[in-house]
């Protein structure tokens, strides 16, 4: 018997594309799939997503694959092993920050490394109501710090004459729990697009960085209450802080309004469960901020402590950050303090299915995406069109019915119409509605801002049709 062929990782990672030939891992052992791709069940574009690389965390999302006639049918295109020497693991900087960082799932598309920002995916983001934990947007400015779940205490200054509470996981856990589904949204989701009207400064998020999740923990008016705070007459603020700091000690900071996080309708949750499980290292491990319907900014991860202020977090990212302003004002011109701090996010929606620059065949096509408002608006219509927004038509609503004034979560939709006969391209628009009638403009210009953010025009996907 012959011995298998031995290959490394950077081999089986340079065959990614028709071109080279499309390789993956299974355990220690190497296929090619390349003839495979396009027979693929689930679609080649799925499958791509692995490509050059292990196949498990893919699988780990869709139980299909843990049947015996898909092993079979994988094992008839193997070519070789992985080389059992090739385990070095990357060699780490000692002094690097970020050198704890936990290990991320291969689907996510990088923004930026250090800090760790990525998105999924359009092709795995729309595929579950409930965005898997592995693949959940993430946003951190900061490294991920790594919290003691035994030390771990979150401080909650009490109002004058209540008392501040040091509490503990499980004091925590002693509160009612509460479970919310949530939709959460970075305020930079879609920037690309404002990239290409004119230049801003952030990270380049395509329509990614929006996911959601069920979240579980106490809810924030119980937890202030037994500290001691009302409703009080002048303006207040709830002030979060995070346990992430960067090398001079500032933490990442925010704070939504106190009336907010004293209404019970409201929802806001100090969460230690996301989706069932503990939270993930890098959705805020032990305990994070919930804040239905607002902009995740201020969902403060690694919360360690908690105040009531007469005044709006001082942190640099509820002062400096995260406001909109006039497509006119460049920055030198800017004034922050002129902007109010974005809470509620307005409506969005987005397509995910087919992509930009994609080619489709004549016949039949599904049109697939999100579509979600701040501040609890439901979403009532997605108008779907295929002609740059000529005519429209009135996509399907899936996922679960959203609750008047506490719809949180977003609604999934889809269109399946006949492509035009005759078209040898189709400029797909969609736009969302929500229950106070607000609308999404149209194009990006007269919404450009120099920091990229609110970015919730028209969305547009650009394909061509195989005649
Ligand atoms: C379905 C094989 C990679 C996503 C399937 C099925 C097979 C298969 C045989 C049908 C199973 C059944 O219905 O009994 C493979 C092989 C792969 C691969 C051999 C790698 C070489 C992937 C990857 C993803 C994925 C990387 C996701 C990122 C899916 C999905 C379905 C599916 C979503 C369900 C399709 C549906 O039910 O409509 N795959 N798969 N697959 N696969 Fe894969
Ligand atoms: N909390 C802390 N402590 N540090 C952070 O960097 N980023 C915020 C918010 N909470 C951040 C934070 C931003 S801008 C967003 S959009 C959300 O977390 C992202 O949450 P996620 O990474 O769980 O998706
Ligand atoms: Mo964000």
């Amino acid at each position: 018997q012959e011995s298998p062929r031995i290959y490394t990782k950077e081999e089986v990672r340079s065959h990614k594309s028709p071109q080279t030939g499309i390789w993956v891992t299974l355990g220690s052992d190497v296929f090619d799939v390349t003839e495979f791709v396009d027979l693929h069940p689930g679609g080649p574009s799925k499958l791509m997503l692995a490509a050059g690389g292990p196949l498990e965390p893919f699988w780990a999302l869709y139980a299909v694959h843990s049947q015996p006639h898909v092993r079979e049918l994988l094992a008839q295109y193997k070519i070789g092993e992985l080389d059992p020497e090739d385990n070095v693991a990357p060699t780490l900087e000692t002094s690097d920050p970020y050198a704890e960082d936990p290990v991320r799932h291969p689907a996510l598309k990088v923004n930026s490394q250090r800090p760790f920002n990525a998105e999924p995916p359009p092709e795995l983001l729309t595929e579950n109501y409930i965005t898997p934990n592995s693949i959940f947007f993430t946003r951190n400015h900061l490294p991920v710090p790594n919290l003691d779940p035994e030390t771990y205490r979150l401080h909650i200054v009490g109002a004058p004459g209540g008392h501040s509470l040091s509490l503990s996981l499980d004091d925590l856990r002693k509160f009612p729990k509460h479970e919310v589904t949530v939709t959460l949204q970075c305020a930079g989701n879609r920037r690309s697009e404002m990239t290409q009207v004119k230049e801003v400064k952030g990270l380049e998020w395509r329509t990614g960085a929006i996911s959601t999740a069920r979240w579980a923990g106490a809810r924030l008016c119980d937890v202030l209450a037994q500290a001691g705070h009302q409703l009080c007459e002048t303006e207040a603020h709830v002030c979060f802080e995070g346990l992430d700091s960067d090398p001079t000690g500032t933490a990442y900071g925010a704070s939504i309004p106190l009336a907010r996080a004293l209404d019970p309708e409201a929802e806001v949750l100090l969460a230690y469960e996301m989706n069932g499980q503990p939270l993930p290292r890098d959705h805020g491990f032990p305990v994070r901020v919930v804040v239905p319907g607002v902009v995740g900014a201020r969902h403060v991860k690694w919360l360690g402590r908690v105040s009531v202020e007469t005044e709006e977090s001082h942190s640099h990212w509820q002062r400096r950050d995260y406001k909109g302003f006039s497509p006119s004002v460049d920055w030198d011109t800017v004034d922050f303090d002129s902007a109010p701090s974005i809470q509620e996010l307005p409506v969005q929606s987005a397509i995910t299915e087919p992509q930009d620059g994609q080619t489709i065949e004549s016949g039949e096509v599904t049109v697939k995406g999100y579509a979600w408002s701040g501040g609890g608006r439901a979403v009532i219509r997605v108008d779907v069109s295929l002609d740059g927004g000529l005519t429209w038509q009135a996509a399907e609503l899936d996922g679960e019915e959203q609750r008047p004034r506490k719809a949180w979560a977003w609604r999934l939709w889809q269109l399946q119409v006949p492509v035009p006969t005759g078209q040898k391209e189709l400029n797909i628009v969609c736009k969302a509605v929500d229950d106070s009638y607000n609308v999404q403009p149209d194009t990006v210009a007269p919404i450009w801002n120099l920091r990229g953010v609110l970015s919730n025009a028209w969305h547009r996907v650009h394909v061509r049709v195989i005649p």
